[in-house]
């Protein structure tokens, strides 16, 4: 069965232009600094990010770690949110590789930090505490809606991170939806930070892989965090040739992902059963099963499975679906229709 994937965009399947991108690319020894597309995307991905310098990496997970192990020593805190990414869903690495103290703040509603709980959450110079060297905020804020972050907002974290001598790293693995959703440039959302990280293989429908980005010194001890971790990369170009595509010709479509979950909300909201509270900003689209629903989340996955949808809890009674290039506007229809006959036997 050909299935509407909504679980993620994580999902996408490389274009048919990658297919040919990829089987065709210039490789070399991308370890000995050698692969002509890696270089290439290399240097495009810093140049449309306003950065000295980028480096490819397998995953959004191993980029994010890279920044905060390229940022803090053993010992020394990171601020981020409660409902990071990078605090919630990496596995605890930034600890248990890196020796960084993860403190958490809250995530507000609409998924920024405040800068009151910022500026409290910074260590005074005192023996008994730990060193804060890091903020983090992540743009979209995932689990809050994917909710995209200000370039205001976004300038006013970075000038309290260099107030207090901290350094600002942005999980932006889906940054360029933040930018489309905003309307601005991505330039001017990742000018304050001092490194940012950004995923291909999202809504930008490469296979594999994420950019990291920042000074050329940044990225000089990252090309080593990388190689440290076990993620240096030999013939990579075939893989950088689709995060070309990617940088090339997705970045400016994501409108037309964000368009689809904001059909999918208004038609979802007609569903008996079923509580869509939040207007999606992006391409996540966040819902709650109403308490009259007997349903389990696992039943709902089960019963849309069986009728060629896959979707994916997030939270007790809580779902997400996330719209990307492979869901057209007959698969935002199934997905509805789905769910409507779904909720009706089970309610
Ligand atoms: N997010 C995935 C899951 O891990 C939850 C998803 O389906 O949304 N930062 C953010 C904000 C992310 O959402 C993700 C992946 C990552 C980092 C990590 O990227 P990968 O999966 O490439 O390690």
């Amino acid at each position: 069965m050909d299935y509407i994937d909504l679980r993620s965009d994580t999902v996408t399947k490389p274009t048919p232009e990658m297919r040919e991108a990829m089987a065709t690319a210039e490789v070399g020894d991308d370890v000995y600094g050698d692969d002509p597309t890696v270089n290439k995307l290399q240097a495009k991905a810093a140049e449309m990010l306003g950065k000295e310098a980028s480096l490819f990496v397998p995953s959004g997970t191993m980029g994010n770690l890279i920044a905060i192990m390229a940022h803090c020593a053993r010992g020394e805190e990171v601020v981020c949110g409660d409902r990071s990414h990078i605090y919630m869903n990496e596995a605890g690495g930034m600890s248990a590789l890196g020796g960084a103290y993860p403190h958490a703040i809250p995530n507000q509603k609409d998924g920024t930090l405040r800068l009151e709980d910022i500026r409290n959450a910074i260590q005074p110079d005192d023996q008994h505490r730990a060193v804060t060297r890091l903020v983090c905020i992540e743009n979209t804020q995932n689990v809050c809606g994917g909710i995209p972050l200000t370039v205001e907002y976004t300038k006013q974290v970075g000038e309290l991170a260099k107030e207090y001598g901290l350094k600002f790293h942005i999980d932006g693995a889906r940054i360029f939806n933040a930018a489309a959703a905003l309307d601005v440039d991505v330039k001017a959302l990742v000018a304050p930070a001092d490194s940012v990280m950004f995923c291909l293989s999202k809504g930008l429908a490469s296979p594999v892989g994420s950019m990291i980005a920042g000074t050329r010194g940044f990225i000089a001890k990252a090309f080593r965090l990388r190689k440290m971790l076990g993620g240096g990369m030999r013939q990579a170009g075939a893989l950088a040739a689709a995060g070309l595509v990617s940088l090339e010709k997705m970045t400016g479509r994501l409108k037309q992902d964000h368009a689809r979950a904001k059909k999918l909300f208004e038609a979802l909201k007609q569903v008996p059963g079923l509580r869509v509270e939040a207007k999606p900003s992006s391409n996540m689209v966040y819902f709650k099963l109403e308490e009259a629903i007997r349903l389990t989340e696992d039943q709902v996955v089960e019963e849309m499975k069986k009728r060629g949808v896959l979707v994916d809890w997030s939270a007790p009674r809580e779902f997400r679906l996330v719209t990307h290039y492979w869901v057209d506007d007959a698969g935002v229809e199934k997905t509805t229709a789905a769910m409507r006959e779904v909720l009706a036997q089970g309610g």
